[in-house]
């Protein structure tokens, strides 16, 4: 008897796909796609600059050496690098950006920054959400592109995702759809990594009645907020059903944003989405030992 009720207990086990239960395994969330990166891909803005490739190489060697709890690699930036982030958002780039994060997020929401060497899995990503530490590059743009990167960049973490991480109904919604890819399916993960898109990174969301963006996407994009804000593109309620299985341009403008009532409306109504998918288990943060409690479903 007892060996059937073994078998029974192993058989959803084993196909969970492996997820980090305690902050520190995160160094392990480290799987780089890097179809978009210098190296690669051949429309790259960088692709035939040796220099600006031998520089990311060494941004990315830090990222690659970071291990969870340590201080935030420092990076010296060259005044080339500084003349492109003024010119892509307007703002010197200095530790001031991550400062907010460093300082003012632990005070706020808690959520912490580890630097990343550029475009990581979904499953990885996302995962790191759940411990509410967000994994932020450190390189700038070519220079040659100050409006427009192929990947996110230091410029777009700075302007688009480090203030809204500060804010409190934010960084909860950001966790929650981390805490639900965890061991989830790969169709999962894609549908969660859509919703993602569509609020974190191109999200519109009405305050006072007035449409409003917050998508980091957005807000690090001068040219799509305008064209976002215009009514040239489409736009529907946000409903995660429909929202998470809409295809969607990582190369061009969307031709359709979602538009939430609210942040709190967005984060009820992701909630009763990410409670309707099945896992084998539940799981729940706990803050105090920055692990997860895993709960076999009964
Ligand atoms: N990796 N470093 C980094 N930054 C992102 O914004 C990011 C990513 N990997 C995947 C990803 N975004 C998208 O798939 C989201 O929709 C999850
Ligand atoms: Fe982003």
């Amino acid at each position: 008897l007892k060996r059937v009720a073994d078998d029974v207990r192993t058989i959803p086990e084993e196909k969970v796909p492996w997820f980090p239960r305690k902050i520190r395994d995160l160094d392990k969330c480290n799987l780089l796609i890097t179809k978009y990166d210098p190296d690669m891909d051949q429309d790259h803005p960088g692709f035939s600059d040796p220099e600006y490739r031998k520089r990311r190489r060494f941004i990315a060697e830090l990222a690659a050496n970071y291990k969870q709890g340590e201080p935030l690699p420092r990076v010296e930036y060259t005044p080339e690098e500084v003349a492109t982030c003024i010119h892509a958002t307007g703002e010197y780039v200095s530790d001031s950006g991550t400062l907010l994060c460093v300082l003012v997020c632990p005070e706020k929401t808690g959520f912490q920054l580890r630097p990343v060497a550029g475009l990581l899995s979904a499953r990885d990503f996302l995962a790191s959400l759940a411990f509410r530490v967000f994994q932020c590059t450190q390189y700038i743009r070519h220079a040659s592109a100050p409006m427009h990167s192929p990947e996110p960049d230091c410029c777009h973490e700075l302007l688009g995702h480090i203030p809204m991480l500060a804010d409190k109904e934010f960084a909860q919604f950001s966790q929650e759809i981390g805490l639900a890819t965890l061991g989830a399916s790969d169709e999962d993960i894609e549908r969660l990594s859509t919703l993602y898109w569509f609020t974190v990174e191109f999200g519109l969301c009405k305050q006072n009645g007035t449409v409003k963006a917050y998508g980091a996407g957005l807000l690090s994009s001068y040219g799509e907020l305008i064209y976002a804000l215009s009514n040239e593109p489409e736009y529907k309620p946000f409903n995660p059903e429909e929202t998470a299985i809409q295809p969607y341009q990582d190369q061009t403008f969307q031709p359709v944003y979602f538009v939430s009532e609210s942040f709190e409306d967005a984060k009820i109504k992701m909630r009763r989405y990410s409670s309707s998918i099945q896992r084998p288990f539940s799981v729940r943060y706990d803050p105090f030992t920055c692990s997860l409690e895993v709960l076999d479903q009964p």
